[in-house]
């Protein structure tokens, strides 16, 4: 059985539609999807052209951790809660922007497992920057030319900010990594309360990179330590994906277009040094190199 995928209109090698299958197929079927506006919405719920096989509801851009916490306590006091789970599948701007919302849901711990698609822009409406946009990235919001040269703050910290609200359990995972996307959400499934589960989602079109190069694309991002993958229980740091050989950050930013900029004008250099510092960082405070064990 698919519970996710005929009749999909993803890009080939889209990285949304290669997580959401994995993590319906961890499941097993068994849930209740609220998925809020955004590329996943359009590619899977067209009319005509459904891709879902488990029950699904499209929220506002805004509010599916507020869709998704009635969905759970609503399934309680039905006593259906065994007719399985209630899964958020909403993007980066959906989460961390205008729907930042979701601290209701962690403040009440409603039993949901909140996933962040993180394609790290608004790809839907045509690639605008994000909290999740990486420093450097030119988006039709932070162009790159005379005046700055892409994104000028940070990726926002969504990890530690599920995690001050005493989340039980916070992980990071990413599309190239199906096995480790099925174990996390399997581990979600079985704590109860609200789980966010933040899976990073390379995107073709958005990230200026061919289908063929995506899995490379984001192998590079978890190997140069821009993108830690890591577990929390309970605030703790569980474990932690080693980096054999950690590659420098110019590997993967020159493979996409988003980041082009940063090689042909002289101030990318001065932001390619602060993005190896943000990469040289994360391995640090997550203890990512194999190396120093
Ligand atoms: C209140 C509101 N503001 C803006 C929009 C327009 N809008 C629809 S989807 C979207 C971007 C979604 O970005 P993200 O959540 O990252 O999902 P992606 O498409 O990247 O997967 C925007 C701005 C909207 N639908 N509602
Ligand atoms: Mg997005």
């Amino acid at each position: 059985m698919r519970y996710f995928g005929r009749g999909h209109g993803a890009c080939p090698g889209c990285g949304l539609a290669i997580a959401v299958r994995n993590v319906l197929d961890a499941l097993e079927g068994k849930c209740f999807v609220a998925n809020s506006t955004g590329c996943l919405e359009i590619i899977s719920s067209q009319y005509g052209k459904n891709a879902w096989g488990v029950p699904y509801i499209h929220s506002l851009f805004d509010n599916t951790a507020a869709v998704a916490s009635g969905i759970s306590e609503a399934l309680k006091i039905l006593g259906r809660e065994g007719e399985g789970k209630v899964v958020v599948l909403a993007g980066d701007g959906a989460t961390a922007d205008i729907g930042l919302t979701l601290h209701g849901m962690f403040d009440r711990n409603h039993d949901v497992i909140y996933i962040c698609l993180d394609n790290e822009a608004y790809q839907n409406t045509g690639h605008q920057q994000s909290g999740l946009t990486p420093l450097g990235e030119a988006t039709t919001t932070t162009p790159a030319g005379r005046v700055q040269l892409g994104k000028t703050g940070r990726k926002k910290d969504m990890v530690a900010i599920a995690i001050a609200h005493g989340s039980p359990y916070v992980a990071t995972s990413s599309a190239v990594l199906p096995a480790d996307i099925r174990r996390k959400v399997k581990k979600a499934a079985s704590i109860e309360g609200a789980k966010y589960i933040q899976i990073h989602c390379p995107c073709v079109t958005g990230w200026g990179i061919e289908g063929k190069d995506v899995v490379r694309v984001g192998n590079l991002a978890i190997e140069t330590a821009l993108y830690p993958i890591v577990e929390f229980e309970n605030g703790n740091l569980v474990t932690v994906r080693k980096i054999k050989e950690r590659k420098p950050v110019e590997e993967y930013l020159k493979l996409q277009r988003r980041f082009r900029h940063l090689f042909v004008d002289p101030r990318g250099k001065e932001i390619i040094a602060e993005i190896q510092r943000i990469a040289d960082r994360n391995a640090e405070k997550y203890g990512l190199d194999l190396k120093k064990d």
